[in-house]
């Protein structure tokens, strides 16, 4: 296969898409560009000072891990120059970043969680970016709100990094999804995965099932009927969790396999999801509908969800289509 790196891919898919300006390829370059930074900084977290929490509890309420402030820091540095961007929301902060600079405003706005499943680098497991462009929709000559708050349905682009046994840059606009491996000595993300397509057939499945008392009768019916021996294969389907998102999310792309982060009743009043809709729902269940799959909440396509806020919660269920399609069915009918 001939070697083709990130920049010559992005070039050629720009190409199919007559009229589209350099912006929105300078946009995926940049994010390439932070993500080399922030891979090399993982790798070295178990060295130097970076390493441990800060004390402090970001807009989720979670304790911030020093790594994650970094990636969030460097990220919207990158991103904030160039004029390509108005506006950029992070999991990391409360409200958007609105950029303008020298009275010029981007095209493009950016939803993203820097530092996803920050938690595991202590323990050295993967982590990963994720990220989500939508164009600016707003009137006014400056980035808003309203550019971040845009159903999955209309990102324009999305993908994530996964800073694991090797770093990879997997994304998607519109044209299928590719995967690139970072070749560390040289600096240069190459492709690496063409064309992923998601296999239909699903024999793994990736929940944390220690939640399973605040979970709905649906949820755990189908979870239980995947620990039954299926006579198409002869055996039950095997668990896998990590417990990071992305590093759960790509292996399941890769091999075959279904990703459940469903409600949480343990308040009754407010059964939520986990996971953020804008920074980590939205993009993953793109990619997993330009690789085949599906993604949804239990009862409504996550992509066609409106966000509300921004740091709105979904359940999320993603996988090969009939697999998702299954849970549906099997939550629907438990009522
Ligand atoms: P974070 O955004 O605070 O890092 O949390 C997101 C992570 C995901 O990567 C992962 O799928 C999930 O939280 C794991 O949650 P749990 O520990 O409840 O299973
Ligand atoms: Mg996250």
């Amino acid at each position: 296969m001939r070697l083709k790196t990130i920049d010559q891919h992005i070039l050629d898919q720009q190409r199919k898409f007559p009229g589209v300006s350099g912006e929105f390829s300078g946009l995926l370059y940049d994010i390439a560009l932070a993500a080399k930074l922030v891979s090399k900084e993982v790798n070295r977290a178990g060295l130097g000072d970076l390493l441990g929490t800060l004390g402090e509890v970001n807009v989720q309420g979670e304790i911030v891990q020093k790594m994650d402030k970094y990636a969030n820091e460097l990220f919207l540095r990158i991103l904030s120059t160039g004029g390509k961007v108005c506006a950029i929301a992070t999991e990391e902060n409360e409200k958007i970043t609105e950029i303008h600079e020298d009275g010029f405003v981007g095209k493009y706005a950016i939803n993203m969680d820097p530092l996803d499943g920050s938690s595991n680098i202590d323990v050295n497991v993967s982590v990963g970016t994720i990220f989500s462009l939508h164009r600016k929709r707003s009137a006014g000559p400056r980035g808003s709100e309203e550019d971040c708050l845009q159903p999955g349905i209309k990102q324009v682009g999305a993908g994530y990094v996964i800073y694991g046994s090797s770093t990879m840059l997997v994304y998607s606009t519109g044209l299928g999804v590719h995967g690139f491996t970072l070749e560390p000595t040289v600096g240069e993300f190459i492709l690496s995965h063409p064309n992923i397509v998601m296999p239909s057939r699903c024999a793994m499945y990736s929940v944390n099932e220690g939640n399973a008392a605040y979970w709905d009768a649906g949820t755990r019916a189908y979870i239980d009927s995947l620990k039954a021996v299926d006579p198409a294969s002869g055996r039950p389907y095997t668990a896998r969790y990590i417990g990071s998102l992305v590093s759960d999310f790509h292996r399941n792309l890769l091999k075959g396999g279904i990703f459940l982060y469903p409600a949480d009743h343990k308040d009754p009043k407010k059964p939520s999801g986990k996971l953020r809709l804008l920074f980590e729902a939205a993009p993953m269940a793109f990619i997993a509908e330009q690789a085949g799959g599906a993604a949804s909440t239990g009862s409504q396509r996550v992509l066609d969800v409106v966000p509300a806020h921004l740091h709105q919660r979904v359940p999320l269920v993603v996988g090969p289509k009939s697999e998702v399609a299954r849970y549906e069915a099997m939550t629907r009918a438990a009522g």
